[in-house]
């Protein structure tokens, strides 16, 4: 192993690599040199003249072009890979051990044979990049380390943006390392520099080794090897430890007399999670994944990341000032799959100003009405293109992003779009009624921006679906499991910002989600009263009124709060109904507390119905 080492690496970068003090890694990093076969190998230390040499290689292969402003790039992804691939995304399983259908899964030797004929010589004539970084906090009981292989510049960049580095914790760890590994290749390229072989692109997921491999792609979402990769393998860690991995923002919500409570957010893609981790008048601590842990009675969570790989679409001056701010200002960031000007300016869907006559977009040369080859309009940007950047550019930064005790959880929060069914917030009854009937009955309905009817709801419970490696149910029961022995349960909240009147138009405006923070930090310093429904705890009309006023100089009237706040009995019955057949048809081996406490809640809902109606406005349970 030494000597593939010394004869691939030369002297410089073996020195690097045997600074770290541990066999195992150094068995991996020779085993993939020797089976993708670069004609160079970089290890990456983080010295400033490193990670230089990653980002100008990113310029030099062509996979990121400068733009005017300084240290803005542009990223291409090949037209037909611009998005998490779920089809060919698998967790690989020993033979004859089943998982839930909604979780893909693969046989692992099968599929560890496949990936490595893949992968063999796969990074000929490529330099391979070498790269250590720590999920989490370092130094920290938060901390995961990762090493990742890439011969995407690209890659090796972004992380660079988004996580924290890693190396000294490698070499200061040494033999004690416990890390998780990838290995991505983005495969040959086309003459745009992005991936050729898309059929051949895979995201196998090997829990029992802690590999991931990725190849034949360069999306972020399929190939950053610290974002949704490692995630699913902390899910199966975490499930063994006693920790949860979720797909939650972390951010402080600031009460008064300077008292800030910090919350976490689990929503779907595309429903409002960004938009609620930067709320101006709150600070964000993540927007994407937190690590949450027990400590001293406690609930405490890291956001595993540093910075945010978020969706562009949409973002203008008025509705997103301080990510609008960031993307104007001289400092590191990628966009990708958006528009490029001839003179160096970007542009995307919902950006201010005009649509310019032409440019470079992720289809190649772009003009106005461009179709492509399924006859389909091509829009200026593509709807899931993105922007990297730290969140150190953000106005609205918390100060202890990078504690290594993480902060204190008082509340959680999940969300979906639903235009009927949740009210605008909605707190439950206790740890186990919220991570059932809010948490694991979380639904989403579709979009215009998918394929497919529109307004279809989807479950995703905790909007953590499409990241799970470990049955439903073991996840379910590690989610009511965690609050065992808590001295301090965090409050669990719904929150639904999509709700519709008989017309369709939204009931609220984006900017009113201020107000339903400012209620639920109230609630977890317990210095509000609520008024109890069948399903749960809801604001008063009077508080709110006053919080409308304070927090958006607005007059919120009593007609809109009964609106919003009204108690929908057949809504919420029927999908009482869908989340248990969805129990009882697709997931393996429920927990029997589910059924019971969405039976307690039906309970409650039919007597409601027998003694108030249908539809009840907040008042009559006072
Ligand atoms: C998401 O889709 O939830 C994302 C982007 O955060 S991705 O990296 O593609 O997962
Ligand atoms: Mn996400």
């Amino acid at each position: 192993m030494n000597d593939i080492l010394k004869q691939r690496l030369g002297d410089e970068d073996y020195n690097k690599l045997m600074k770290i003090d541990n066999t195992g890694l150094h068995e991996f990093i020779a085993k993939y040199i020797e089976h993708c076969n670069p004609d160079n190998v970089f290890i990456c230390t983080d010295s400033p003249d490193d990670i230089k040499y990653i980002r100008d290689s990113a310029i030099k292969n062509g996979e990121e072009i400068e733009l005017a402003i300084s240290g803005h790039t542009i990223h291409f992804d090949n037209y037909y890979d611009q998005a998490r691939d779920k089809a060919n995304t698998l967790i690989l399983t020993p033979k004859g051990v089943k998982i839930d259908s909604a979780i893909k899964t693969g046989d692992r030797e099968e599929c560890l044979k496949e990936i490595h004929e893949i992968m063999k010589d796969i990074m000929k004539g490529k330099e391979l990049y070498i790269r250590f970084f720590s999920l989490g906090p370092t130094n920290s009981t938060f901390s995961q380390p990762v090493v990742q292989l890439t011969d995407s510049a690209y890659v090796a960049h972004s992380e660079d943006i988004l996580y924290r580095q890693g190396y000294e914790e490698f070499v200061r760890q040494g033999s004690n390392l416990r890390f998780f590994k990838i290995v991505h290749s983005a495969g040959e390229l086309d003459e745009r520099n992005t991936s050729k072989n898309l059929d051949k692109r895979r995201i196998y997921i090997d829990l029992e080794d802690n590999i991931v491999y990725s190849s034949n792609t360069q999306y972020g979402g399929n190939t950053i090897g610290l974002k949704k990769l490692s995630m699913r393998l902390a899910i199966n860690r975490g499930s063994k430890e006693g920790w949860l991995t979720e797909h939650m923002l972390v951010m402080g919500v600031h009460g008064p007399d300077n008292r800030v409570t910090y919350f976490t957010g689990a929503f779907p893609s595309l429903c409002g999670k960004t938009s609620t981790a930067m709320l101006d008048n709150e600070t964000v601590v993540g927007d994407d994944i937190a690590y949450l842990r027990k400590i001293d009675g406690k609930v405490r969570a890291v956001n595993v990341e540093k910075g945010v790989f978020g969706i562009i679409m949409g973002v203008n001056s008025e509705d997103d000032p301080i990510i609008w701010k960031a993307l104007h200002t001289p400092t590191e960031i990628i966009f990708s799959n958006i528009l490029m000007t001839p003179d160096g300016g970007v542009h995307w869907i919902g950006k201010d100003g005009e649509i310019p006559e032409k440019g470079i977009n992720h289809s190649g040369e772009w003009y106005p009405g461009k179709m492509d080859k399924e006859g389909k309009e091509i829009t200026v940007s593509h709807r899931n293109a993105r922007f990297t950047i730290s969140l150190e550019n953000f106005s609205n930064l918390d100060p202890a992003l990078h504690d290594p005790e993480g902060v204190e959880i008082g509340g959680i929060v999940y969300g979906g779009r639903d235009s009927d069914t949740w009210v605008p917030i909605e707190e439950s009854f206790d740890w186990i009624h919220g991570i059932i009937t809010k948490g694991s009955s979380l639904e989403s309905e579709t979009t215009a921006a998918t394929l497919g009817k529109e307004g279809v709801r989807k479950f995703n419970l905790m909007s953590n679906l499409d990241f799970l490696s470990i049955p439903i149910s073991q996840y379910i029961q590690a989610n009511i499991d965690f609050a065992n022995d808590l001295k301090e349960t965090p409050l669990v909240f719904s929150v639904n910002y999509f709700l519709k009147n008989k017309d369709g138009n939204f009931l609220n405006e984006k900017t009113d989600k201020k107000v339903w923070y400012k209620w639920a930090e109230l609630r977890v310093n317990k210095e509000v009263d609520a008024i109890e429904t069948p399903t749960g705890y809801i604001p008063e009309y009077d508080y709110l009124k006053r919080l409308f006023k304070e927090v958006l100089n607005k007059d919120y009237s009593l007609r809109d709060y009964n609106e919003q706040f009204k108690t929908r009995i057949p809504e919420n019955l029927a999908k009482i109904e869908r989340i248990k057949n969805i129990y009882e048809t697709q997931v393996i081996n429920p927990p029997k507390i589910l059924f019971d406490t969405l039976e307690e809640q039906r309970k409650r809902l039919i007597r409601t119905q027998e003694k108030l109606g249908d539809y009840i406005t907040p008042d009559k349970f006072v």
